[in-house]
């Protein structure tokens, strides 16, 4: 068997020559044939990111579109839900100009979305500490300091870095980490792995070229679960469905999926571990966020 490539003014036959029978198998033009080579160099690009994230230290790594991202379920419900000013958010900083949120850079085309795992046993990652910040997210960051260096350096693809808070002008990580690939929105609200569960933190950087997205992935852990990380809240923040979600139909796309993820609830309990690390140990006592729905989950253990 041959392939022969016959040029016919702007258009390229693909012939299979089976012994004395020739089949016309394709006809491509040059534009489509030029689309295609450029589609597999984005995607070899791609990998080559991944690849760069994962040596430098990441436990999981993806890209999604920036597209995508900006009508994901956080980007659409997010101003419909109301004032937040609990833990995670920064909303009362004077220096914050509103025009912030949501305001990502015109050039931005993709977005590198790494996870690092952070296991039961390695507690002290999650850890809020003097510095402003966890041990495990100054990882995180040195981490996509090194990808972002090696991505500008050796690819040549311009970078953008983006903030950790939304208000901030940082994205929505778990619904960006769902549409790279790294998992899925689980009834305990948060982002699921199938090899880590939901005991990963993310970081993300934006890409100024249209790379291909390496996600969504089919996977569905929750549907034969006996739903332990609902059971375990200790603020039962995941038991009624929320007001705000009442006039929304059913979805996945809801927070918990169903809209029974309270997140006023829940920071209930955020507030009661500030107090309790100060109450214990003093005010530079590091404080440790309630991760119990993530340690009741089976997955990836
Ligand atoms: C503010 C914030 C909080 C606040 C408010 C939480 C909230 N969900 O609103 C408080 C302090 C309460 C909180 C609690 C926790 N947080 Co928090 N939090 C954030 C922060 C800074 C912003 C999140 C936000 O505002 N979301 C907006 C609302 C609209 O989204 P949402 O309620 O989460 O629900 C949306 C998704 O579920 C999504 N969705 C649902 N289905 C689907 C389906 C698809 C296909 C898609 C794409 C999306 C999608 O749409 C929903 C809206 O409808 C992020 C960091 C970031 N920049 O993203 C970390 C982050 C989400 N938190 C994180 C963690 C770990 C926690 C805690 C475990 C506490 C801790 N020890 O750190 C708990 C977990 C609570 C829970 N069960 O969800 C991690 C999550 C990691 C993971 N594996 O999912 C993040 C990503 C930070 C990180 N370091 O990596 N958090
Ligand atoms: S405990 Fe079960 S229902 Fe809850 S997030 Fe994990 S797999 Fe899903
Ligand atoms: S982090 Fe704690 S309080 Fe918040 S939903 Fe999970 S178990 Fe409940």
């Amino acid at each position: 068997m041959a392939i022969v490539l016959a040029d016919v003014a702007d258009t390229i036959r693909i012939f299979e020559i089976f012994g004395t029978q020739v089949l016309c198998k394709n006809v491509y033009s040059m534009a489509e044939l030029k689309h295609n080579a450029r589609s597999i160099t984005l995607m070899e690009i791609g990998k080559q990111i991944i690849e760069t994230a994962i040596k430098n230290g990441a436990t999981l790594a993806g890209i999604a579109n920036v597209k995508a991202l900006n009508t994901s379920a956080s980007h659409l419900i997010y101003t419909q839900l109301g004032n937040y000013s609990g833990v995670g958010t920064i909303k009362d900083d004077d220096t914050l100009t509103a025009d912030q949120l949501f305001n990502w850079p015109e050039t931005a085309r993709s977005i590198l979305v790494i996870g690092l795992s952070h296991p039961r046993g390695l507690q002290k990652l999650d850890w809020w500490d003097g510095s402003g910040g966890t041990p495990g997210n100054r990882l995180l960051i040195d981490i996509m300091k090194h990808t972002r260096q090696q991505i500008e350096n050796n690819l040549k693809i311009n970078t953008n870095k983006l903030h950790y808070y939304v208000e901030k002008g940082g994205v929505f990580l778990k619904d960006a980490a769902v549409l790279a690939g790294l998992g899925c929105i689980g009834k305990n609200n948060m982002l699921v792995t199938r090899d880590f569960g939901p005991r990963v933190r993310l970081r993300a950087l934006f890409l100024e070229a249209e790379i291909e997205p390496t996600g969504p992935v089919r996977f569905d852990p929750c549907a034969d679960c006996k739903v332990y990380c609902r059971r375990v809240c200790p603020e039962k923040a995941m038991v009624e469905k929320v007001l705000a979600f009442e006039s929304i139909e059913d979805s996945l796309d809801l927070p918990a999926r169903d809209g029974t993820y309270d997140r006023e609830l829940c920071n209930i309990r955020m507030e009661k571990d500030i107090s309790e690390s100060k109450k214990n140990t003093g005010t530079h006592a590091p404080i440790k966020y309630c991760r119990k729905c993530e340690f009741a989950c089976p997955i990836g253990k």
